[in-house]
């Protein structure tokens, strides 16, 4: 790492310049950092000639959203890379095209999506994208199963394992998600009107359970390469294409972690909308945000059923009853882990602008006690809700209590 400099706005654009063969010789160029995001540093470098553009993003040597106490490997840059890298070949069309991957500076150079907007703020905006839920189940399916058991040899996969071992970035998770929410931790901030529902959460012996019984699995289930943080601000999204950015948490972890956690932030926006005094817009939006839900559970399902039955290709998992279970297992933990997302960005360290945007403290305690309630509700009876009408069930019925 000998070559490692933190990059300001002028270092990007001669970058850009010199180091990317991308923008002519005459390119009249400007840069400008604008990462908002809880790790990095990110840079738009525009030529204001031509209007073509690029995204340099940089790995800090410490958690940008905390500062230097926290440090954290600049190796988080190359796994996402070669994360979306893969990722791209098996799925292009969703996932961001890399231009180029500096090792010494833990830099990635990309593809700029200006002309899509990211899903959370389109979500916050009660902006309608109907495709984009099929396509998230489609770039999950497709992703998870190229990179599992059921398509590679056991030796290349084993290699990929290896390649992908991200024991930093998983710490965080295993904590933020499965750890800190459940006990008192320095690290979590809620909304003081929380407290008693906090308490209750903090003292269920049989939500803590179901909770650790998901987090062995996250430490201990290498099915396939997952993104590891496919949350709404991790998508780009506009009426015709929907793109996914942001794999550093990328690892062999469980298959329904991904899928949960997409579910989970579609959740939280849904939580987010007004509930007593609803609004026939929210309602209607509610209405949309469930209806995408079962998009993504629906063309999951069907494309990786679709896949398993045509290109496994170890023939012990070449049983369809196999598959079937294996799908209902995912589907059950998949609901689990959404759960675990509706509870930590509430609890936990990192919040969700959906939540936290809420003006009133009142209002906004309100709508985050119904992303308690129902990530409670989700983790304890996930096996019980045998499929996706069942669960979207649960979640009208707790809204309407
Ligand atoms: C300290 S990192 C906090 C969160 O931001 C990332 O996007 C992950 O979701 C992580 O949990
Ligand atoms: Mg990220």
């Amino acid at each position: 790492m000998t070559d490692y400099r933190i990059f300001n706005e002028t270092d990007a654009l001669n970058y850009a310049r010199q180091e990317v063969e991308f923008f002519a010789a005459d390119a009249d160029l400007v840069s400008n950092e604008f990462g908002d995001g809880n790790l990095n540093l990110v840079f738009k470098v525009v030529d204001q000639k031509s209007g073509r553009s690029l995204i340099l993003k940089q790995a800090l040597p410490y958690a940008r959203c905390v500062g230097e106490s926290w440090p954290l490997s600049t190796d988080r840059a190359r796994i996402e890379a070669e994360v979306l890298m893969l990722h791209e070949k098996i799925c292009p069309q969703h996932t961001v095209h890399i231009v180029k991957f500096d090792r010494d500076l833990s830099l990635i150079v990309m593809e700029d999506l200006s002309d899509h907007l990211i899903w959370r703020s389109a979500l916050i905006q009660r902006k309608e994208l109907p495709l984009a839920g099929q396509h998230i189940g489609t770039y999950l399916a497709k992703t998870l199963f190229f990179t599992s058991d059921y398509y590679l040899d056991p030796q290349q996969k084993k290699a990929k394992v290896a390649q992908f071992i991200n024991p930093e970035l998983c710490l965080i998770t295993e904590d933020l998600f499965f750890t800190d929410p459940y006990r008192q931790h320095e690290r979590n901030n809620y909304n003081p009107l929380l407290e008693s529902e906090v308490q209750k959460i903090q003292s269920d012996p049989h939500l803590q359970a179901k909770v650790a019984l998901l987090k062995y699995k996250f430490l201990n289930q290498a099915q396939a390469l997952l993104h590891g943080d496919v949350h709404s601000g991790s998508v780009f999204v506009n009426e015709s294409s929907t793109k996914v950015i942001d794999a550093e948490f990328g690892f062999y972890g469980p298959i329904a972690f991904d899928v949960g956690s997409v579910i989970g932030n579609l959740l939280l926006n849904y939580a987010g909308q007004p509930g007593l005094s609803e609004t026939h817009v929210a309602q209607v939006y509610r209405q949309y945000l469930l209806d995408q839900i079962r998009q993504i559970w629906f063309t999951f399902a069907a494309e990786f059923a679709r896949l398993m039955a045509a290109e496994t290709t170890d023939v012990a998992f070449q049983v369809a009853e196999y598959q079937q279970l294996a799908l209902q297992q995912i589907f059950v933990d998949a609901i689990g882990y959404a759960g675990t997302e509706l509870i930590r960005r509430t609890i936990g360290l990192a919040h969700v602008a959906d939540l936290d945007n809420i003006e009133s403290t009142e209002q906004r305690a309100e709508c985050e006690l119904g992303a308690l309630k129902l990530g409670q509700a989700l983790i304890k009876n996930a096996s019980e809700l045998d499929d996706i009408e069942a669960v979207i069930q649960c979640i009208e019925k707790l809204a309407a209590s």
